[in-house]
């Protein structure tokens, strides 16, 4: 290995050679670029070591499948885990640059919707921080999840084009490249069958590689992007059909061309369906490719290849394997299934029904005609082994990718406690009968590196002063800060960091989007894709209400509160749509009131991503996790806010329910019923009805909605809204709104006494050290994986 110069060197060198730049006219994304390249020449080293290690003892690799990686930006990720934040700072000043501006001027890598995306990126990292060796398999997006505006208060959808500015951290790997097929039939001859497909395209990997705290390891993220097999049709071009003769290509690259921006309903989309088996196909391909090469007794596979299949989305990898290993190469179908199974393992991250994937048969038969024949066969021998088994993975004319997923794993999890129990009780519940050692937890964490080191280094360096610096990798290490949150001297240290992290969101928030707010207010944070389940019409129902109360009375010592809403509404999902023009709305009107404009303030930020919770978590006070009990199957956004020091207000749902038994019931605001009782309370008769007429607050906020208070011109916008929850209310805000006012009371008394809110906050910090994602990856290795960390080996 070339010794490597300064980083000083090294970004002067970037510039003038790789950018044609000196540091007089180099323009911030020539900077910006030259840094990531020194960067990423360091990771580069440790990537290429971690390879040669891997192969050379022979260690059993994980291969993670997800649709979706929320990877967001990567220098900040790099600079801090190979300890280069304050060479890099300086270096930076030197020539006159701001080392955030410079940070800031990477796109943000949008290739998730929510919260299964973010966590197949933390996973990525804890990976390498591990030395676990692992690719991710994804899908290189042409437009990651939409750029999301307000126009009157309504989200617009713009396209997000993040590869158009230049970006650092992929290699194209041109010679990596897979033919995957679609449609066209299938030849039976005896035992001998051939699936001849009528539609080919290629898919090609481009690699980023993932470094782990201190470089010790790095893993790779293999993005596959799709292209035409004959990209240039040169004989439609000499009959004069110029566009025509372009069209393969096109047709190729559609493939690759938007992320799903839906993470409710699977949208029965056609190309949908074919990303799927896009990403499955080239990712199996490259799996045996390198098992082959090293290894060949395909006997070995489940001793040597764990795969992930990152909620059902790569489900197809179940009959895809058993096709290849069959068909291709030969295996009796039975050896060709076990073998499959050995290395098969599925995570299960939602309950609601209408998120549980199905395709049409008509729809999956034409388009992959061979795997429907496969799932008919390992239906059968399941069924034939299992005799009481009554449900199919075909049903309605439908096939059912959560059974598939299921039947084709030998571990199934679930990601928190509360959801795993869930699981085995309802969904999965025939499946769990026969067999009771397939579903275990494994309750979701997030990356310490990014969501303390990396976004709250104020914090991050109070911790370090006081224990040392090993909480960044063992980050139950957090513990050992209980004495100081005993100590009065510390605990104002620790608010001092809060306030000053509030100073800086509050100036961001003026300088960017003109919203002026007092830092000493509570800033009350709801950050979260929109959905009914997630809630946010309780949140805006409550806001209303207060709002009432403080003009009923404003001189009754009100805690002055900010209510900080962001999140992306899927762009056919109208009712939450709906909720966001509603908290705009009411934004408007309340925050014009000179009244209540001492007391409360509310605001929405437009186009939540990665980098702007990294903004945001930092500065909260207050964590709101307000689903309906039983929906929420984890959450992640709860555990980054509790670390960072913002107790939550919340119900027992997901994870909320482990971060109180971590933090301790007296340090989180607990509302609203379990899930038990909200099944109960479905089938009172008119509970919505009966739980407004029981709250004369909740009355008279739902009265102002449905007469146009906030939006006098179009006195019935809110109809919708108002009308299902004094209607149907599935997800029960209105039952849950006078505890939740409660709760909320309690948060304005627990915070005017600053003292008992930062000891509460400093408990938060203290106790979130289980919710890391190293702690999660270890547990997928010793319960799922039966991998082995190669750091030290
Ligand atoms: C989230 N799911 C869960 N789905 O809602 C959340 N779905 O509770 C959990 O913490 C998180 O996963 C990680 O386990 C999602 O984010 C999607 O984004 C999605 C996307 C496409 C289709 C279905």
């Amino acid at each position: 290995m070339t010794k490597l110069p300064s980083l000083r060197e090294s970004i002067l060198q970037h510039l003038r050679y790789s950018f044609g730049k000196d540091p007089e006219h180099a323009i911030l994304e020539d900077w910006r670029m030259a840094v990531s390249y020194a960067v990423r020449d360091r990771i580069t080293d440790a990537w290429i070591n971690a390879t040669h290690r891997t192969y050379d003892t022979g260690a059993k690799r994980v291969y993670y499948l997800s649709m979706e990686f929320l990877i967001g930006r990567l220098l900040e990720d790099g600079i801090v885990n190979l300890e280069l934040v304050d060479e890099a700072r300086a270096v930076l000043a030197e020539f006159g640059k701001d080392y955030q501006a410079v940070l800031a001027d990477e796109p943000d890598a949008a290739l998730g919707n929510g919260g299964l995306g973010r966590l197949a990126a933390c996973f990525l990292e804890s990976l390498s921080t591990l030395g676990c060796p692992a690719h991710g398999y994804g899908i290189r997006y042409e437009h990651g999840l939409f750029r999301q505006s307000f126009v009157d208060g309504r989200q617009v959808e713009m396209p997000e084009h993040w590869l158009e500015q230049r970006h650092a951290w992929e290699f194209e790997r041109p010679e990596v490249r897979y033919r995957v097929g679609f449609g066209g039939h299938v030849d039976t001859r005896g035992e001998t069958v051939r699936w001849y497909p009528a539609e080919e395209v290629e898919a090609e990997a481009f690699d980023t590689p993932v470094v782990g705290w201190k470089g010790r390891w790095a893993n790779t993220l293999r993005l596959w992007s799709g292209r035409a097999i004959h990209p240039f049709d040169l004989d439609r071009f000499n009959h004069g059909d110029y566009a025509g003769a372009a069209q393969p290509e096109a047709l190729a690259r559609t493939i690759s061309r938007v992320l799903y921006p839906d993470d409710t309903t699977e949208q029965g989309k056609e190309l949908r369906l074919k990303q799927e088996y896009f990403l499955t196909c080239a990712a199996l391909r490259d799996i045996l490719r390198r098992f082959n090469n090293q290894f060949g007794d395909l006997r070995k596979l489940p001793a040597k290849v764990a795969i992930q299949l990152n909620d059902t989305h790569p489900a197809i990898a179940g009959p895809e394997l058993v096709r290849v290993l069959h068909d291709e190469r030969g295996l009796p179908f039975d050896d060709a299934l076990e073998i499959a199974q050995g290395c098969l393992s599925y995570t299960n991250h939602t309950l609601l029904p209408e998120a549980l994937e199905a395709w049409d048969e008509s729809l999956f038969g034409r388009l992959l005609p061979r795997h429907i024949q496969l799932i008919d066969r390992i239906d059968a021998t399941h069924a034939a082994r299992n005799p009481s088994r009554q449900q199919s993975m075909r049903a309605d004319h439908q096939v059912k990718m959560g059974q598939l997923s299921f039947v084709m794993a030998h571990k199934v999890n679930g990601v928190s406690a509360l959801h795993t129990d869930l699981m085995k009780s309802t969904v999965f519940s025939e499946l769990h009968r026969l067999h009771p050692d397939r579903i275990v937890n494994q309750t979701n964490g997030v990356t310490p590196r990014r969501w303390l080191l990396g976004c709250n280094p104020r914090l991050a360096s109070l911790i370090t002063e006081s224990i040392g610096e090993a909480w960044v990798d063992d980050l139950d290490q957090l513990t050992r800060l209980e004495p100081n949150v005993q100590d009065a001297a510390w605990l104002d240290r620790y608010a001092q960091v809060k306030r000053d992290n509030k100073v800086d969101l509050a100036n961001w928030m003026a300088r960017h989007h003109g919203v002026h707010v007092d830092p000493d207010m509570l800033f009350d944070v709801q950050i979260k894709r929109l959905h009914e389940y997630k809630r946010q019409h309780l949140n805006i129902l409550e806001t209303i209400a207060l709002w009432s109360e403080i003009r009923d009375n404003p001189e009754a010592g009100w805690t002055p509160r900010l209510k900080l809403f962001a999140g992306k509404a899927a762009p056919g999902y109208f009712f939450a749509k709906d909720i966001i023009r509603l908290i705009n709305d009411a934004a408007a009107v309340i925050n014009a009131d000179p009244v209540t404009a001492p007391y409360l303030k509310v605001a929405f930020l437009p186009n939540y991503n990665v980098s702007l919770a990294e903004r945001l978590v930092p500065a909260a006070d207050l964590s709101e996790q307000i689903s309906t009990a039983g929906k929420e199957a984890s959450g992640t956004g709860n555990m980054k806010f509790a670390l960072n020091g913002a107790p939550t207000v919340g119900t027992l749902d997901g994870a909320n329910v482990e971060i109180r038994e971590h933090v301790g019931a007296e340090n989180f605001f607990l509302f609203g019923m379990t899930a038990e009782e909200v099944m109960e309370r479905r089938h009172v008769d008119g509970h919505a009805w009966r739980a407004i007429e029981a709250d004369p607050r909740l009355r008279r906020a739902l009265d102002l909605i449905r007469d146009g208070r906030f939006s006098p011109q179009d006195p019935g916008r809110y109809h919708g809204i108002t009308g299902n929850l004094e209607g149907p209310d599935y997800f029960l805000v209105c039952s849950d709104f006078t505890d939740y006012w409660r709760a909320q009371r309690e948060v304005d008394a627990a915070f005017a006494d600053r003292s008992r809110w930062s000891r509460m906050a400093a408990w938060n910090t203290a106790r979130s050290g289980w919710f890391s994602s190293d702690r999660t990856i270890r547990g997928y290795m010793a319960d799922i994986w039966n991998a082995q960390s190669l750091i030290g080996a």
